[in-house]
């Protein structure tokens, strides 16, 4: 499944990615904080300082349009903008304004993550996701951001990942709130179904015209010796039930890291052979084209595609480049196919806090120094830079 052209269509668009908790800094008012220091926390170390991007964030948009990509995709906290149930902070509001405003400048079009991981700790207080009635506190929220910076986004993504919050929530404990119940995790997942729809009519209310969609984080679940009952259930669990929640939507985001094997018991751990990468999953960057082509399937092409997030936990950066070039490949055959995909976002801009594993895997374009916050661009970025300028996909430097 390979295209014979490395050009890329007129107007594809080139991004890279962040997201608030992970790059900014002393968000110490929403759930991840509060998980990442409670005493029988799973995470390797709390976010802290993170990449100073709170006070930085100039310094990781000059990044961006220094290296000729039309589209930075961040997002903004929850928590900062509503600190408690109905307080707003207009201060929080005009600094994510500025932001916009900012990469506008630059001729850069922000894609504004409404939530990415994590909520208040004044939501998670009252039930967060179990709540159904939290899907109308964030619909609220998203309406009334919207209403001020519908002007200057140039796109808005709903939810980051609900499958992965709902799973690793609920199902495997690994984030917050650290359960572990089959049953209260697909009831997350409806909460958070209902929540999308909310916000989208929410957004597209207070701001008309802004495309709006989710981003869903996608893993090619590949059948080994009979498994394929296991993963037509995961697959319906972790991804169908979303895709088809995207209906009406004007975009679908995908992002897509690995693959997972399944057998008749569920999960196998990575084949022999394959390299396995600081995350614990794969090497494996086929996986792109193979979600993109079934998203495109299970949602009958209703909905364009956009690559909200791709990338590599690696300290090996021809490594790097190598997955990229793969699943650019991938993402050719897919057009050359008629898949509708719009763009590609590069997950992340730096290397920044990755959840429970911490500092550790390490998926930047440029490397951040832990004390002086210092940002390095790596020679993938400057490759990186290269493929979005030209739009074609050519080859990474040689390694020799
Ligand atoms: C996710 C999140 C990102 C991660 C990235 C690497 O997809 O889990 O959107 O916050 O950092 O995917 O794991």
């Amino acid at each position: 499944m390979t295209s014979e052209t490395d050009a890329f269509p007129a107007g594809f668009e080139w991004g890279t990615a962040t997201a608030a908790h992970q790059i900014e800094g002393g968000n110490w008012n929403n759930d991840w904080w509060a998980w990442e220091h409670a005493p029988d926390t799973p995470c390797a170390e709390p976010s802290g300082d993170a990449c100073d991007s709170w006070q930085r964030w100039e310094d990781d948009h000059a990044l961006v349009s220094d290296l000729g990509l039309g589209g930075y995709r961040f997002s903004v906290e929850w928590s900062r903008i509503e600190p408690e149930e109905g307080e707003w902070s207009h201060a929080a509001v005009a600094h994510y304004r500025r932001q916009c405003e900012a990469l506008r400048a630059r001729g850069v079009e922000p894609t504004v993550t409404f939530h990415h991981f994590t909520t208040p700790r004044w939501v998670a207080a009252q039930g967060g996701w179990e709540d159904p009635a939290t899907a109308d506190r964030f619909a609220a929220f998203c309406g009334r951001l919207a209403g001020s910076l519908g002007d200057v986004i140039g796109r808005a993504c709903t939810i980051n990942e609900p499958n992965i919050v709902a799973t690793m929530g609920w199902l495997l404990g690994l984030f917050p709130p650290g359960k572990s119940d089959r049953d209260l995790r697909l009831r997350v997942n409806d909460v958070f179904v209902d929540a999308h729809r909310k916000a989208v009519d929410a957004i597209r209310a207070a701001a008309p015209g802004v495309p709006v969609g989710l981003s869903l984080s996608m893993t090619e679940y590949q059948a080994v010796d009979g498994g394929e009952e296991r993963r037509a259930r995961m697959e319906r669990a972790m991804e169908d039930v979303f895709l088809d929640a995207t209906d009406g939507d004007d975009f679908l985001g995908v992002q897509v890291y690995t693959r997972q094997r399944l057998g008749p018991d569920g999960l196998l751990g990575p084949e022999a052979g394959v390299p396995v990468l600081p995350m614990g999953y794969e090497y494996w960057p086929q996986a792109l084209e193979a979600c993109l082509r079934r998203a495109w399937s299970v949602t009958a092409g209703r909905v364009p595609l956009l690559v909200t997030e791709n990338g590599i936990g690696t300290d090996d950066d021809a490594q790097r480049m190598a997955y990229v070039e793969t699943a650019l490949r991938g993402v050719l055959g897919c057009l050359a196919d008629g898949v509708d995909v719009r763009g590609y976002t590069y997950w992340s801009l730096l290397d920044n806090f990755e959840w429970a594993l911490g500092y550790r895997p390490r998926f930047g374009l440029a490397a951040v120094d832990r004390q002086t916050f210092a940002r390095t661009p790596k020679p993938s970025a400057a490759w990186f830079g290269s493929v979005a300028r030209s739009n074609r996909l050519v080859p990474p430097p040689s390694t020799s």
